[in-house]
This record gives C-alpha cells, sequence and structure tokens, in this order.
C-alpha cells in the first residue's frame, strides 16, 4: 500500500520552491493545474502518495496537493493564490499567511511575529493526517537564511515532532551562502536553528544558491540563472529523489528505509546532494564521471575528499538496463571514500519515467559537510565578536 506524504513549504524561498516543485509533480502525475490542462492518467482509483483525491460536485478540481504554504507575510502566499499555476493545487486553508514579516529574524519567527502563522499551519496538518491512512512524514522546504524558513519552520518542526514523533522528517535546506546572502545576519538564523534540526530532522538535503547558481550556469546554459532557475534545479532534484516513493519503482524503499540508510546514526542527517542530466551521456558514464565532481554537488562541494558515511543513487527517466545501473554503483563504490566502520553501500533506486532525457540524483552522507559548517560557525564568531565589541565600548 502506499503511504502518504505530506510537504511543508515555509518562508519566502520555500513556498517559492514549492510553486515549481508541485508544478514538476503535477506534470509527471497527469494532473491538471489550469483550466485548459488535460487530465491525462490516474482519474479511476487514483491513489498517490502526494495528492489527496476530492470527490466534490461543486469544485472544478478533484486532486489536491497533501501540502502547506505557511509565511509571516503576505507577499509569496498572494503570488501563490493569484498568479501561480498551482494555485487550484493548494487547498485554500493550506495557504497560511500572517500579518507581519519576520524582518530576517529567527527570533521574531520563532518567538514573537510566527506564532500565529506556525499554529494555523499546525491545525492543517492535522487535517491533512486525519485523511490520511498511513502518512510516512513529511518533506520539509526552507531557506536557513530568512527569519521564517528558520524560525518559523524550526518552531514548526518542535510541534510537529513532538505530535508525531514516530513520522519522518525529510528537509530540503537552503544553507546560506555568501554571494547569494539577502542580510548579513543569515549565519546568526542559520545557528540558532541547527539544533532544532540536527535533534529532529530524520534527513537534510544540503543545498546552497551559490552552487545551484553555478549548475545552472555549467550545466543548463542559463547564462544569468535567477531564483525561478535555481528553484526548478532544486525541484528536479527533489522528484527525482523521491520518484521512488510516488510511483512504483525497481529497489523502492519507504522513508524510514530511506532514514535508515542515509542516517545511519542520531544527529549524523546532514547529506550532500548532486544531480546529473542524462542528455547525451549512458549511465555509465554520469554514474563515474560526472557525479562526484563539485560542478554537480548541490551544495558545492567536493565529494572526492574525505570519508562517506552511505549513499542512495537514484535514475529517472526512459528504460535502462537496471545492471548497468547496478555495475556503475558498485565503481562508484570505489571511487567514494567509506568510512571504514560503516558497511559502505551505495543504494541503488530506478524509477520508469516516460521522457526523452532522464535524470541521476545522488545524495551522500559525507564528512565534506563539516568545512560548510566551519564557514558558518567563523562568521558567527566574526559577527559575535564585533557584537561584544561594540558593547564594551
Ligand atoms: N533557492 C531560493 N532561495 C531564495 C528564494 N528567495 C529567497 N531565497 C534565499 O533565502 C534566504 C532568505 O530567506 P527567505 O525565504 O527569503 O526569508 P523568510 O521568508 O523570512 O524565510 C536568502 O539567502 C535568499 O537568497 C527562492 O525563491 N529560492
Ligand atoms: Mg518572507
Amino acid at each position: 500500500m502506499v503511504g502518504e506524504i505530506a510537504s511543508l513549504h515555509v518562508g519566502s524561498a520555500g513556498c517559492a520552491i514549492g510553486e515549481q516543485l508541485w508544478t514538476q509533480y503535477a506534470i509527471q502525475h497527469g494532473i491538471a493545474t489550469t483550466d485548459s490542462d488535460p487530465i491525462i492518467r490516474n482519474e479511476e482509483g487514483f491513489k498517490s502518495s502526494i495528492f489527496e483525491m476530492v470527490d466534490g460536485k461543486d469544485i472544478d478540481y478533484n486532486h489536491f496537493a497533501r501540502a502547506v504554504f505557511v509565511d509571516t507575510d503576505s507577499e509569496a502566499i498572494t503570488k501563490i493564490k493569484s498568479r501561480s499555476n498551482i494555485s487550484k493545487l493548494v487547498h485554500p486553508d493550506n495557504l497560511i499567511s500572517g500579518k507581519e514579516g519576520s524582518s530576517d529574524n529567527f527570533v521574531r519567527g520563532y518567538y514573537t511575529v510566527g506564532r500565529d502563522s506556525c499554529r494555523n499551519a499546525v491545525e492543517s496538518v492535522r487535517k491533512i493526517v486525519e485523511k490520511c491512512d498511513r502518512l510516512e512524514g513529511f518533506n520539509w522546504f526552507q531557506a536557513f537564511g530568512g527569519g521564517t524558513g528558520s524560525g518559523v519552520a524550526m518552531k514548526l518542526l518542535d510541534e510537529l515532532a513532538t505530535e508525531y514523533p514516530k513520522l519522518e522528517n525529510f528537509f530540503h535546506s537552503v544553507f546560506p551562502s555568501s554571494k547569494y546572502s539577502t542580510s548579513v545576519v543569515e549565519t546568526y538564523n542559520f545557528v540558532f536553528g541547527l539544533e532544532s534540526l540536527l535533534e529532529k530532522s530524520s534527513v537534510t538535503f544540503v543545498t546552497t544558491n551559490e552552487a545551484m547558481y553555478n549548475y545552472c550556469q555549467n550545466h543548463q546554459v542559463v547564462s544569468n540563472p535567477d531564483l525561478t532557475d535555481i528553484n526548478k534545479v532544486l525541484a528536479q532534484f527533489v522528484c527525482t529523489t523521491n520518484a521512488c516513493l510516488r510511483f512504483p519503482s525497481q529497489f523502492a524503499g519507504d522513508m524510514k528505509t530511506q532514514t535508515i540508510h542515509l542516517a545511519p546514526s542520531p544527529g549524523c542527517s546532514l547529506v550532500l546532494p548532486a544531480m546529473v542530466e542524462k542528455k547525451h551521456m549512458n549511465i555509465q558514464y554520469m554514474v563515474t564521471k560526472t557525479i562526484l565532481s563539485p560542478s554537480h554537488c548541490l551544495a558545492g562541494e567536493n565529494l572526492n575528499n574525505g570519508k562517506a558515511l552511505s549513499a542512495c543513487l537514484h535514475y529517472t527517466g526512459p528504460k535502462i538496463k537496471t545492471s548497468e545501473l547496478s555495475r556503475s554503483s558498485k565503481s562508484l563504490r570505489e571511487d567514494l571514500n567509506f568510512a571504514d566502520e560503516c558497511g559502505g553501500g551505495v543504494k541503488v533506486n530506478y524509477t520508469y519515467e516516460n521522457v526523452v532525457n532522464g535524470t541521476l540524483s545522488f545524495c551522500c552522507n559525507h564528512s565534506s559537510v563539516v568545512s560548510l559548517l566551519k564557514n558558518q560557525a567563523k562568521k558567527f564568531d566574526l559577527m559575535y565578536g564585533k557584537c561584544n565589541l561594540n558593547i564594551g565600548q
């Protein structure tokens, strides 16, 4: 039986990523998002992990996303309601906005202005959960630089982890990067939020805007990418990685199985994602020659240095020989320097999709994430030092 998955989009970035993600989901599941879109498949007896079927004669659309979009100000939510092509897919009760933004401040998001938005989001989540037969967990989307993406998201995580302790929490998180920061306090927001994240998330896919920007320039030949291009890249990664949870696939597992594999010990849940689009390359080339290069890593880290704890390889696309995929993953296992104490498996998933080009995504629990954390810690110390000096004067 298919287990359900609910998505939570928090803050401006989380909501904007959600727009791209649900557009791609709708295309893959053949679901209408506008009046002119045809409903291609999945009408009779449709059971999906991410869409709920609604039967009501007075509504135009019969699928709703199992998703809650929440922000402390109204900008991102108004845009989804009025201009987005997913507006019909998300139930209006699940588009939640507050009256006052969190001003890029974790504390305002967690303790003050974010409280109402958080309470409303918990209510919406409860309604979604009640309609599920076997909810597996939550897929989260947020940016740690923002006050809402850090403060409200972590408050909501604290509440939901208490209410639903057995459910998985997969975070798709944009970590601050120096080049694309919109405020100087992004590092503060990140450091304040990190404790809840490490304690309560099952797996966190770490991305940075800088790395995704480079990915767009280098591999999608977009000369001057904007945030929408970046969000499309992240949506494509997520669609590839969780295709095995949405469609029948070879070697599939549920969210729990993925957690056990990717985050074998508690607190050790930060995972580096990478992606390659098939285009003209063959699978073997994609797996063995390109996937480990820093330009394919969506956090910009070099997976050739340091040690790996575990890894997953997901392929969605036209038919391929699965033996070829398994063989290539074996050589990938040899290229990755697995820590001695780990079994060192590369889990492989293949989901058939009727498209011309396929996508390969790679998730690796890898020690090079430490350098990303060290950079943030260094920035935090520098700012904190300055702050102390100012107080002293
Ligand atoms: N990938 C991505 N990052 C974004 C987007 N919008 C803002 N950001 C980044 O998110 C951080 C600010 O978070 P934001 O979501 O705008 O603030 P919040 O609404 O208070 O959570 C900054 O580092 C921005 O560069 C977006 O649409 N996509
Ligand atoms: Mg905002």
